[in-house]
């Protein structure tokens, strides 16, 4: 095993142990061994909690450990959030995105939001549990170019095309692009309530983004 893949592999366990910590002394690690901080996110502590979601299902573990690796992980983004980050003033263009009502998950919506960010978008964070109206004000308020929605319950991805029905009803849909995300969602789903496509993860997702409003 490389160097690389060794401390990868460590930050992945300590998502897995719960090891708060660890995790940001491990990621620091990381990121001076030269690798880029969106890899240890993705290929390192999001790793760990595809585990952590499996041994929930098994029962082995319990709420109490979902919201600790929740916990592990954010301690783990505190060091890596400054890489993240880019001096770049030029703003790209400006997305309003948010969790959908009844979903408080906002872990990789937050990764989201960190590489719009970074990648020179202004980002309207409208947080977690956020209603239909809500996307509509903000999307009357802030005018953007694209709305982003994310959920992690295959209960709540229904609001999703909840928020699309929202923005035609006030005539605001041809006006925005829409992109949706979250381990539930896919391609198929992303089409079937209309919406103009689906990522599978950040890096994914901001490279559509950035798609969009290029040669605006
Ligand atoms: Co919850 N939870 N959870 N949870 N949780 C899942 C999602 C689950 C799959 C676990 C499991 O059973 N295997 C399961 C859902 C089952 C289902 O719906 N089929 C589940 C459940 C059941 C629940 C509760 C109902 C548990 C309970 O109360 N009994 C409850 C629901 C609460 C609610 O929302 N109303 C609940 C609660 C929680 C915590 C609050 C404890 C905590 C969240 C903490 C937080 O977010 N602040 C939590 C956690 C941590 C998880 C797991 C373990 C990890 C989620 C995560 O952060 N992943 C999760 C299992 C899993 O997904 N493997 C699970 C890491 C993150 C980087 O990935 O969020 O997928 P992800 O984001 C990715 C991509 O999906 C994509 O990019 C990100 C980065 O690459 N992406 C987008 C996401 N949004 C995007 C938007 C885009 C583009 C890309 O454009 C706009």
């Amino acid at each position: 095993m490389s160097e690389k893949e060794e401390i990868l592999n460590k930050i992945k366990n300590a998502i897995i142990n719960l090891d708060i910590d660890n995790i940001g002394k491990l990621c620091q690690e990381a990121v001076n061994l030269g690798i880029p901080a969106y890899e240890v996110v993705m290929n390192g502590m999001a790793k760990g909690m595809d585990v952590v979601g499996e041994k929930y299902e098994r029962n082995e573990y319990f709420l109490a450990e979902l919201i600790m690796a929740g916990e592990v992980m954010k301690e783990g983004m505190k060091v890596l959030e400054p890489y993240l980050k880019s001096g770049e003033i030029k703003k790209v263009g400006r997305v309003v995105i948010g969790t959908v009502r009844g979903d408080l998950h906002d872990i990789g919506k937050n990764i989201v939001v960190i590489l719009l960010n970074a990648a020179g978008f202004e980002v309207v964070d409208l947080g977690v549990d956020v209603a239909p109206e809500k996307f509509v004000e903000a999307v009357k308020e802030n005018k953007p170019d694209i709305v982003g929605m994310s959920a992690l319950l295959t209960t709540t991805m229904i609001e999703m095309e909840n928020v699309i029905k929202a923005l035609k009803e006030a005539g605001l849909r041809d006006k925005v692009k829409i992109i949706i995300g979250g381990a539930p969602i896919t391609e198929e789903y992303a089409k079937k309530i209309g919406a103009d496509a689906a990522a599978k993860d950040a890096v994914e997702g901001v490279s559509i983004c950035k798609s969009w409003v290029a040669g605006k």
